[in-house]
């Protein structure tokens, strides 16, 4: 059953002035889906390769699956991981689960056996639910090996021909569409689901989001953005990331009637087919996809002119490139600066260019109150840099089952430290000029650098290790691992990658470059000197 310590509640004052505001609605993500769904009925909702799926279809594929997991025993207060590709399945599975108190985990397609091994057993897991269809990766036969190394799944679903279901222990998601269930178990002040964190530490943290709190967030961001029935939403970014979810991502777009599209691929070639074929109008992309629409886009034989907007987020995206941005691709510009933990900030569609083209935007809540301080925690003098505090509507009060971490992640206001270092400027918009945590953004994609120390140090001939950030004119960052080996070991890069590679750790975070060196640089506490090392490796 759900219990209280399965999320840090705000406090109560705070609680009460969110209600109060009408931030709060006390409605589920679900309750909104199904206004939606009775508002918008034969619209379309999905578009998913040859698939369609209209509202009112949606709605019977998720109280059939909503009836396929009761089925199976799952029940209000469990917890699943669900690691589903770009396909409209992702989406049925994630409303019958919040429609029955489920909790998934949104693990991302890129996550490997050590974070789903981590997250099953971390969050109790009764269930993993993958994609057997998507070729590329073969997904069955991680499931085998994550329950070779889990105790707590039950049940194994697999997106997939109940023929092609690789395990005797598998069951076939088709199988889960039973006779409609439409009773809702979830309440609004609940824990919803999970989100993921990048991470700073040695293992992923889970991010706890109830229905009141994320439904604000995009009900907030629709008003930004202007999502209404008529907008059409290029899925091009891993559907499970909290940006393509709901800044305002496909929860907006749902929630507004209109029509989310999903590609498997990000690249021009495939997107720009569907931009024209069903006339998409907004997407949202990491700056390295925004970079190479931006270079495919002047010779492109596909009509482009339907796109009116692009979300650019997930890391910095350089001022010259905003700049370029709008001209090249024929849409405007919206930067796009969040977290899965919550506080999204938007530059608004009606900013000046200056502010479009310079700043990372402003809160979605006049509520979501942001601190700039410095090493002391005392606030910077206006237009200085610090580091980034929040807290608000949307912004959680700690991890799930993390009080270690959450001593440090929090102030004792409960503000997230958010590990960014950022200007406001005069106007209240937020430029991102830094990172105090010890992580890379590669592109968008996160890796806590301590994970990938941890599991280097594990190599028998690994004496010392550091990863540390280096930067790249297309990614923003790579990553560089700088190693001590061991005397007489016998270490090389290649097969340094293929033992972390069999270790499971996600190919993202396998570094891009693994340096040797006799000793480390130390602090003069004696901690790895990080900066240090950036410096001297800054030039690779
Ligand atoms: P996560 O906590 O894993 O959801 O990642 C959120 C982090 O991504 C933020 O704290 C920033 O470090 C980074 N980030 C997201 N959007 C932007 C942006 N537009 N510019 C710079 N950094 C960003
Ligand atoms: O990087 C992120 O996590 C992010 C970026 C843009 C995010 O969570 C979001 C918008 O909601």
């Amino acid at each position: 059953m759900a219990s209280n310590s399965d999320f840090t509640p705000w406090p109560a004052a705070l609680a009460e002035q969110y209600r109060s505001l009408g931030y709060w609605q006390d409605q589920t993500l679900f309750d909104h889906l199904q206004q939606a769904v009775s508002q918008f009925d034969s619209a379309t909702a999905i578009i998913c390769g040859e698939r369609q799926f209209s509202y009112q279809q949606m709605a019977e594929r998720i109280s059939q699956l909503a009836a396929g997991f009761v089925s199976l025993g799952l029940t209000k207060g469990d917890n699943v991981v669900l690691q589903m590709t770009n396909v409209a399945e992702f989406y049925f599975c994630y409303f019958a689960l919040l429609q029955k108190g489920i909790r998934p985990v949104l693990a991302l397609p890129a996550h490997r056996l050590s974070d789903i091994a981590y997250f099953c057993q971390h969050a109790k897991a009764k269930a993993y639910i993958i994609d057997g269809e998507q070729s590329g990766f073969d997904y069955q036969a991680l499931a085998k090996q994550v329950l070779a190394q889990t105790n707590t799944l039950q049940h194994l679903v697999v997106r997939c021909a109940r023929e092609h279901l690789q395990d005797a222990r598998f069951t076939a998601l088709a199988d889960l569409y039973q006779q409609p269930d439409t009773q809702q178990t979830a309440t609004a002040a609940e824990l919803a689901f999970f989100q993921l964190s990048g991470g700073t530490t040695g293992t992923p943290k889970l991010i706890p989001r109830t229905h009141n709190d994320y439904a604000y967030s995009v009900i907030g961001s629709n008003e930004i953005c202007e999502f209404n029935q008529h907008t059409c939403y290029l899925c091009a970014l891993p559907a499970a990331h909290n940006f393509p979810l709901s800044s305002p991502g496909a929860l907006g777009v749902f929630f507004a009637g209109g029509t989310v599209v999903l590609t498997q691929d990000p690249t021009p070639k495939s997107a720009f087919k569907l931009i024209e074929a069903h006339q998409v109008t907004v997407s949202g992309l990491v700056p390295p996809l925004a970079l190479l629409w931006m270079e495919h886009a002047p010779s492109t034989q596909h009509d482009l002119s339907s796109l009116t907007l692009l979300q650019v987020g997930g890391a910095k995206l350089s001022e010259t490139a905003a700049k370029a941005l709008p001209t090249k691709l024929g849409c405007q510009l919206q930067q796009v600066f969040g977290m899965a933990e919550g506080l999204v900030n938007y530059t608004r569609l009606d900013d000046p260019i200056e502010v479009i083209i310079a700043t990372q935007g402003r809160p979605i809540s006049t509520h979501d109150q942001v601190k700039v301080v410095d090493e002391d925690g005392h606030p910077v003098a206006e237009g200085e840099e610090g580091f980034l505090l929040t807290q608000g509507p949307y912004t959680i009060r700690g991890y799930f089952q993390a009080p270690e971490h959450n001593q440090r992640a929090f102030d004792q206001q409960g503000f997230y430290r958010t590990g960014d270092i950022v200007k406001l400027t005069t106007d209240g918009n937020i430029i991102v000029t830094g990172r105090d945590k010890d992580q890379i953004n590669r592109g968008g994609e996160k890796i806590a650098a301590e994970e990938v120390e941890n599991q280097l140090l594990r190599h028998e001939g690994v004496h010392d290790a550091a990863l540390i950030a280096i930067p790249d004119s297309y990614l923003g960052e790579r990553s560089c691992a700088v190693i001590v080996k061991l005397a007489g070991a016998e270490v090389n890069p290649i097969k340094l990658k293929y033992f972390l590679r069999d270790s499971g750790l996600a190919d993202y975070k396998i570094p891009d470059l693994i340096k040797f060196v006799d000793a480390l640089p130390k602090t003069s506490v004696g901690k790895i000197n990080k900066k240090l090392l950036r410096e001297e490796y800054a030039q690779l």
